[in-house]
Parts: structure tokens; C-alpha cells; sequence
């Protein structure tokens, strides 16, 4: 197995897709595909176009679908809900499909939805990332940082670091025989040096300071817990988790 860290969906090399692709969007679309999945959610199906989302999900009987809209951080006019994953609770989205657009990670997941397996990860469900890692042993692994708007996003690069660490750690191998770039060996010096204080880096990120904006900090409370969640989100057909 390699091991591959994009910061950015822009910076994953073109015509090429890997046997395992991991999208990461710690704040919020993963940490929130996560929780919806756990909290009994019939299925999670990301969109980047909001047209094309409200069309699909027109077919599909009120009762049973939620519809969550985000750009820039607020919730979109119209939408029922954000992208708030404090939002998705269990009397919420208990048998019911989540149609959801988000401004970056929702973009990442499309760059990589031809892969021949994709899932997406957050703090909150690593371990489960990890273990299907082991377990499967795919020969060539993304792990795709959303970023914002085409940039860098510490808390992303900070959750493949958290990744790649404990992938590192189980499987007994030196960092340098899994990584396939060096972006996977500075991920984990991230990760390592903030480990102890996922919250104190969710606030020094410039997205985490923009969700602080609007209030969102039990927001980033949540996503900043680790391996809280059993769940695998893994796409079943494209955009369909
Ligand atoms: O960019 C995204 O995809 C979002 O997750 C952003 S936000 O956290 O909902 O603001």
C-alpha cells in the first residue's frame, strides 16, 4: 500500500485515479456524510450544483428526504438544513436520504468519484477509515484535502496526517515505505504536533476563524473529537453514500 496526501482537489495528478480514494472535509461535509450515516440516515448523495440536487431530489417523496444547502459557511435559502452536523440528529434523518451541496467538499468528492473505491473520513470516524486500510490493503491510496476555494486547509491536511499516523502506526511499517509523496510525511508532523489539541488547531485554521465568525463553535467541538464514530461512509454509486 502507498499512501498519497493532496492538500487540494486541484493538486490530485489529472487522468489518473488511485484504487482508494479518501475525501477529507473536517469542517464540516465529512464530518457531517459521518454523522448522518450513523445517526440512520438511508443513504447521503453530494451534489456540487444546487439545481441539479433540487431536480434529483424533487423524485424522491418528501417524507424521505432531507434537502442541506451551505456556501460560504451559511445555509442556503430554501434548504432545510446547513451543513451542521450537530443538525443531523438521529429523529432528523432516521431512515431518510440527505441531498446535500457544500463549497468544497462536495467538489472533492466529484474529483474522485471514478475511483474504484471512495470513502470520505473526519476525526470523528478515522479509525474506521483506518481499519478498512488494513483490512484491504488497496495498492494506491488518495487521501484528498477539500481546502477552500481551491487553497490549502490545515484541519484537512491535519486529518490525513491523523490517517497516515495511525496507518503508520498499526501496520508496524516506517513512514517512508508507505508514503507516495512527501506531503504524507508533513501531514503527520502536523498531526502529531497538534494531536493533543485538535480543538486548538480547528481554531487556528482560517475556516475554523470563519465558522467561529458565525458562531458555530460547538460545531467545532464536534469535528474536532477522534474516532467517536464506527461508521465507513463508502460510495455505493457515484455521489451516493
Ligand atoms: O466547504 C465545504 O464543503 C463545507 O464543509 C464548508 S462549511 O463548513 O459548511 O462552512
Amino acid at each position: 500500500m502507498k499512501l498519497f496526501v493532496y492538500h487540494t482537489p486541484e493538486l490530485t495528478p489529472k487522468d489518473q485515479v488511485p484504487d482508494c480514494a479518501i475525501a477529507v472535509d473536517v469542517l464540516r461535509a465529512t464530518s457531517t456524510i459521518a454523522t448522518v450515516l450513523s445517526a440512520g440516515g438511508e443513504a447521503v448523495q453530494v451534489f456540487s450544483d444546487l439545481d441539479e440536487l433540487i431536480a434529483v431530489s424533487e423524485a424522491w417523496p418528501p417524507q424521505k428526504r432531507l434537502r442541506a444547502g451551505e456556501r460560504g459557511g451559511g445555509k442556503v435559502a430554501g434548504f432545510e438544513l446547513g451543513n451542521s452536523p450537530l443538525d443531523c440528529t438521529p429523529e432528523l434523518v432516521e431512515g431518510r436520504r440527505l441531498f446535500i451541496s457544500t463549497t468544497n467538499g462536495t467538489r472533492a468528492l466529484k474529483r474522485v468519484q471514478d475511483s474504484a473505491s471512495v470513502l470520505t473520513a473526519a476525526f470523528i470516524n478515522r479509525a474506521a477509515v483506518v481499519q478498512y486500510l488494513l483490512e484491504k490493503q488497496p495498492e494506491t491510496v488518495w487521501i484528498v484535502g477539500s481546502g477552500w476555494e481551491g487553497s490549502y486547509s490545515l484541519e484537512d491536511t491535519a486529518c490525513a496526517g491523523a490517517i497516515a499516523h495511525s496507518v503508520v502506526e498499526k501496520s508496524q511499517l516506517p513512514p517512508e515505505k508507505l508514503a507516495g509523496n512527501d506531503e504524507v510525511i508533513s501531514a503527520i508532523a502536523l498531526y502529531s504536533q497538534w494531536q493533543d489539541n485538535l480543538l486548538g488547531l480547528l481554531h487556528h485554521a482560517s475556516h475554523g476563524q470563519r465558522l467561529l465568525r458565525l458562531e458555530c463553535h460547538e460545531d467545532l467541538k464536534y469535528c474536532s473529537q477522534t474516532d467517536v464514530l464506527t461508521v465507513l461512509p463508502m460510495q455505493q454509486e457515484a455521489g451516493v453514500f
